[in-house]
Order: structure tokens, then sequence, then C-alpha cells
């Protein structure tokens, strides 16, 4: 049997780690050949060609990649072949699965799922149970999802070689904006320190990496977890990074993630305005988050902010800014909250709508109480101007 998966385009690129799990997993069950198209290297006749003689074709969907995604399956559906959606898209739009062009989605965690397409389930929506014990998944399969050419795009375009890893799947908060808890609930399920460590380090050396970033939600929720990766990790020498709750940082933390060779802590401020964190619900308030940035100094520390809560007005953003100047992050970016799919602000008016340019960084949807859509665009751009030094790469552009 021939399973080909495809990663349609959006904004940028980065590994496909979602496709590598699932292509472990298949390849640890059954006998089958796994192939990988990605629209951000490959063209539309390499992709088609490769698809000619696939059995399955599974793609892999954010709602920003939907609208190319469904391009490509109108071109490489056949009678004799099963096309399969899975992702956070199809996830939270199960409707769908009603284009001519879509056999069937597969609704949260894709291993298990695909695992039983591959075994002949023809249901339209497959949606199993998580896998509760991590490490019954391999680990990432990077030759099939042709990791070399991420990693030489990356090395081209910022001068140093980057990969991904996950700890875990899942986070226990619920802040609105996010999306995470549609695919993965609000359980933690964390991977053994030791395999984590053992992955990372296979990695680094099979792709030569100079930054590794983890691509968890939050890490640090389970402190006993951090506290034993961090001890396995030490003397590491290749730099990493990740997310973390503001509120979960103390000494102890900061020592350990030190001696393992963490070199960065990316920390969603979100907000300066006391009554806008609340209401979207970020698990941190204003004081744990000055005391998460006081005690990270020395580590990189990037805060993300966002922009356009539906009380957001011109005296809350002066408040984000007045933390900022305070805290005085390394890094800093900021996004205008999307109504993705399967986040608390989306809506059925949202329904048909091309998500295509619906970035995280900037849309045409978003308004407030207060500021308009151009309001918030333009203090998106004076903030970016006035911490042009420290700005992500994305608000770069
Ligand atoms: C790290 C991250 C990134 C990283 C790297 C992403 C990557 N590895 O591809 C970067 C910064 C590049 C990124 C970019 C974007 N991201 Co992002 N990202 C995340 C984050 C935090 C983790 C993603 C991850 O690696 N998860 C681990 C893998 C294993 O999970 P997965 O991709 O979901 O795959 C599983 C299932 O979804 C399913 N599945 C996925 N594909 C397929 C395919 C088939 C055939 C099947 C059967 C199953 C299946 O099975 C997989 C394994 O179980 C998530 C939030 C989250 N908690 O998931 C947001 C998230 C996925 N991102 C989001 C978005 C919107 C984007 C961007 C479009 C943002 C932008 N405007 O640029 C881009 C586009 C990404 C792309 N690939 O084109 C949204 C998606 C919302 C939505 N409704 O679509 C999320 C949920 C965040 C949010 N806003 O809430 N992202
Ligand atoms: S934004 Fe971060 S803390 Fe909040 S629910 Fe999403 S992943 Fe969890």
């Amino acid at each position: 049997m021939k399973v080909v998966f495809i990663q349609p385009k959006s904004f940028f690129t980065w590994e496909a780690i979602n496709v590598g799990y699932i292509s472990a997993y298949l390849k640890k069950h059954i006998d089958v050949e796994v192939e990988f198209y990605s629209e951000f290297f490959d063209s539309m006749k390499t992709i088609v060609d490769g698809c000619k003689d696939a059995d399955i074709i599974g793609f892999s969907v954010t709602s920003p990649q939907y609208t190319r995604a469904l391009r490509l399956a109108k071109k490489v559906k056949t009678p004799d072949n099963w096309i399969v959606f899975g992702g956070f898209h199809p996830t939270n739009m199960q409707s769908i699965v009603e284009s001519e062009y879509i056999d069937a989605i597969v609704v949260g965690e894709g291993e298990r799922a695909m695992l039983e397409i591959c075994q002949g389930n023809r249901q339209q929506i497959v949606h199993c149970d998580f896998i509760a014990d991590l490490d019954t998944i391999p680990f990432v399969d990077r030759e099939v999802i042709k990791q070399e050419r991420n990693m030489d795009k990356c090395e081209k375009k910022f001068g140093n070689r980057v990969a991904t890893l996950l700890m875990g799947r899942g986070c226990p908060f619920n802040c609105k904006f996010c999306a995470s808890r549609s695919v993965w609930g609000r359980e933690i399920r964390l991977r053994r320190p030791q395999s984590i460590v053992t992955e990372f380090k296979k990695v680094v050396r099979d792709y030569r990496v100079d930054f590794m970033g983890f691509s968890d939600d939050e890490i640090g929720v389970d402190r006993w977890h951090l506290k034993e990766f961090c001890r396995l990790m030490k003397g590491n020498e290749t730099p990493w990074g990740c997310n973390m709750v503001a509120g979960y940082i103390n000494e102890e933390v900061v020592r350990n993630l030190k001696e393992a060779g963490c070199t960065e802590v990316w920390m969603g401020v979100e907000s300066g305005d006391p009554a806008i964190l609340k209401d979207m619900r970020k698990p941190n308030n204003i004081d744990q988050i000055k005391k998460g940035f006081r005690l990270a100094k020395g580590l990189k520390r990037r805060a993300y902010c966002i922009l356009g809560m539906p009380m957001e007005d011109y005296d809350t953003i002066k408040r984000t800014e007045v933390l900022l100047d305070e805290i005085k992050p390394d890094i800093v970016g900021f996004t205008i909250v999307a109504p993705y799919p399967g986040s608390w602000f989306y809506d059925d008016k949202y329904k048909d709508i091309d998500w295509t340019n619906v970035d995280e960084y900037t849309n045409d949807l978003t308004m407030t109480a207060f500021l308009s859509n151009e309001q918030l665009k333009a203090e998106q751009s004076r903030l970016t101007d006035k911490y042009s030094e420290t700005l992500t790469f994305r608000n770069k552009e």
C-alpha cells in the first residue's frame, strides 16, 4: 500500500513533524510505503505525479492551508484513491467532508486514525481515542518529511540550522484565542524525559542542528518532568528554547534550564491590561509576568503580545507598552487575534470565508468595541516600529 502525505503551502514553512509522527506510527504497525510532498518545495507537477499510484493521500491542514489543500485534492482525486484531510481545520470544520474531493476527515490526533484508515476504515469521519502513552509512538520520521530541505532553507535564510521537537501534547489552560484544545484536549500527556533526550541528541547529530525549538504549547506545567528532563540534559551544548507560562518560572526552574543548555524562553505576555488578561483567560496576571521576566534574565526572553481582544482600546494598548517597557523582553512579537476555527472567537459567520490570508500576525476580520480593523493594524504597525530592535522575524516581514 502506498500513502502520500501533502503539506499545502501557507505563510512560511516548518518541518512537518505531524506527518513525520504519523508516518513513523504507520511503519511500526503495517507494511506501507510512505511518500511526502510539500508545496513549499515541490511543484504542482511533482505532487500530482507523486500521487498517481497512491492508495491513500493525506493532507495536513491548518485553516490558512485549507483552500490550497482543496485545490490540490481536486487535482489528485481519482475514483481509485482515498483522500483524507487531517489537522486543525478538518477537526473544527467537519462539514468540509461533504466536498466531492474529500473522502474522509480525521478529527483530533492522527496516528491511530490514519492506521485504521490504512487498515480499511472507510468512515467519512474518523476519530480515535488519544494514545495514552506517547512513548509508544516512534520518533518523528524525519527522512520521510525530507527535513534536510527545511534545514537548508533555514540556514540560507537565517544562518542557523533549527529543528523542532515535542515533549508532549496538550495544555491545561483555556485561552480564548487558542485552538490547541480542539485537537489535544486539556490534559497533558508527556513523553518520558529520557526518550526526549535521546531524540534531541539524535536529531542534533543527524541534522547538524544548532538550535532546537520545542513546539510544545507550554513546558514546565509538570515541574517534576521538567526538572528530570533538565537533569538528564546537564552539560548539553546545543542551545534550545521553549514556550513557558511566566507564572511557572522560579529561581530553581531558571537554574535548571540554564544547566540544561536552554537559552530562550517564550512567554505569552499578551496584554498589559489586567481586565483583558482576565477576559482572555490567560493563566498569568501582571505581577506573575513581571516576576517571570525578572527571574528569567540571562535567558533570551521572548514576549508574545496580542492585540484586538473585544475590549481593546488605545488605553489598554498603552498599558501593554508600559508593561513591555518595564519587563524589557529580548524579542517581542505583536499579533492580531485571529478567529480561527477551534478558538473561542470563531463564529458561524466565518463559515464560508477563505482563510488563506488569515494570518496570526494580521487579518482583515478582527475589530474591537472601540477600534476598527484599520486602527488595530495602525497600532500594530506603530508598535512594530517602536520595538523594531527586538522584533520577531514575522513582524519584520
Ligand atoms: C509550533 C506551532 C507552529 C510552528 C511549527 C508548526 C509545524 N510544526 O508545522 C510554526 C511557528 C511554524 C507555526 C506556524 C503556523 N501555525 Co501554528 N502552531 C504550532 C503549535 C503550537 C504546535 C504545532 C505542532 O507542531 N504540533 C504537534 C503536531 C504533532 O501536531 P499537529 O500538527 O496538530 O498534528 C496532529 C493532528 O493535528 C493530526 N494531523 C495533522 N495533519 C494531519 C494529516 C493527516 C492526513 C491526518 C490523518 C492527521 C493529521 O495528527 C497529527 C498527529 O497527531 C500549534 C498549537 C498546538 N498545540 O498544536 C499551533 C497551531 C497549529 N498553529 C496555527 C496556525 C494558524 C499557524 C499558522 C497558519 C500561523 C500563521 N499565520 O503563520 C502557521 C502555518 C503553519 C504551517 N505548517 O503551514 C493554529 C491553527 C488553527 C487553525 N484552526 O488552523 C494553532 C492551533 C495555534 C492557534 N492559533 O491556536 N505553528
Ligand atoms: S495560549 Fe498557551 S497557555 Fe493558553 S491555552 Fe493556548 S497553549 Fe495553553
